[in-house]
């Protein structure tokens, strides 16, 4: 670890190296140093994000235009990210032609969490907007780090492919059998933000792509400070930032919580959440996407129920699980979200005033 850190300019000795966070996809380590500032390295999972190159250049391009915006501002190394550049190459990332790793420097004095409050979830709603409305005019093009990411449509050929496929066996469990009939009349519903933009009534702007909870920093008073973990930082719909912070945030339980009668859409955070990122973000919504907010809290517990469902079904290929039958207790919860949002629509609507 230490001789990958020394490929990355930091002034300072590395005293310790230690796991950090909660991300299900690349692995994250915390570099503490006797210097100014400690680090957080993290591998890159190549499997996950093919191109990397690409990757870094949306990130490198995100920050970069977001530190434009934030000139000035006194507190800006804890507001946007900044990744340093590889000694060889320049780049922000190093490889050795196998592993891929970047490092970025360690926000100081901030907390993440897996739930949050009203008043929390208030900054987060204004958060995301204002991040996705910095980013509204980058000049630069940025490209779908894992194409067709949050396509549902995409996502439910997958789960089909899982199905006929069997590879794991999986599919003579009968609950197996119980969700794919649970999940399966919804599925149309589900895909018409693919059919809204191939009509060219719904736009792709530049989200984030993974707006869950533990993905943001926030200060000791509760204020948003950044939004972190920018792999996904690419062109979709502005459902994917709405709908997967209210997945993470509306349910009072986390998203693998085996307790699924204490799953619940919460409206108070969807109140407060929605509050603030209108208030950020309604200067440039459409009335199509504003009509939709409530389809979006609904499609994201659906859509990652069918992608927990379909990695159990392949035999857990793609994340993390800790125990065997972990992506079915995932999934589990995430229908039962899903159910719970669904029938929330109309107090949603009412909520926004739709
Ligand atoms: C993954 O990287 P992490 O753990 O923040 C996943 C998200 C899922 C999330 C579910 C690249 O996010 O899309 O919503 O797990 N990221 C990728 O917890 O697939
Ligand atoms: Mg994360």
């Amino acid at each position: 670890m230490q001789s990958i850190v020394n490929h990355f300019a930091i002034p300072g000795k590395v005293l310790d190296i230690q796991p950090l966070g909660k991300g299900l996809i690349n692995d994250t380590l915390l570099v503490k140093t006797d210097g100014p500032d400690n680090y957080v390295l993290q591998k890159i999972n190549h499997a996950i994000f093919k191109d990397v190159e690409l990757l870094q250049h949306n990130i490198d391009c995100a920050t970069a235009h977001i530190r434009r915006k934030l000139a000035g501002d006194p507190d800006i190394e804890r507001k946007v990210l900044r990744f340093l550049p590889c000694k060889e190459t320049g780049k922000t990332y190093w490889t050795d032609g196998n592993t891929y790793w970047r490092l970025s420097v360690f926000i100081k004095d901030a907390f993440t969490y897996e739930t949050v409050d009203p008043q929390y979830s208030y900054s987060a709603g204004k958060a995301f907007g204002h991040f996705e409305a910095m980013l509204a005019d980058i000049p630069d093009t940025l490209g779908e780090t894992i194409p067709d990411f949050h396509n549902m449509e995409l996502r439910a050929r997958q789960l089909h492919e899982a199905v006929s496929a069997n590879r794991a066996g999986r599919m003579a469990e009968p609950e197996v059998q119980a969700i794919l009939k649970d999940l399966l009349p919804y599925e149309e519903e589900m895909c018409k933000a693919e059919r809204m933009y191939r009509e060219g009534i719904l736009p792709k702007r530049i989200c984030h792509c993974d707006t869950k909870v533990n993905n943001m920093l926030f200060d000791a008073n509760g204020e948003i400070l950044c939004v972190i973990d920018l792999d996904t930082v690419m062109p979709s719909f502005v459902f994917s930032d709405f709908g997967d912070f209210l997945r993470t945030a509306a349910n009072p339980v986390a998203e693998d919580d085996p307790d699924i009668a204490k799953v619940d859409f919460r409206m108070d955070i969807f109140d407060a959440f929605s509050r603030g990122y209108l208030e950020s973000a309604g200067g440039f919504l459409t009335p199509v996407e504003k009509e939709n907010l409530p389809y979006a809290a609904c499609l994201f517990p659906y859509m990652q129920a069918v992608r927990f469902f379909t990695d159990y079904i392949n035999g857990d290929i793609y994340y993390k699980i800790r125990y065997p039958s972990h992506n079915l207790v995932r999934t589990r919860n995430q229908v039962a979200l899903f159910h719970a949002a669904t029938a929330h629509v109309p107090a949603m609507r009412k909520s926004i005033g739709l």
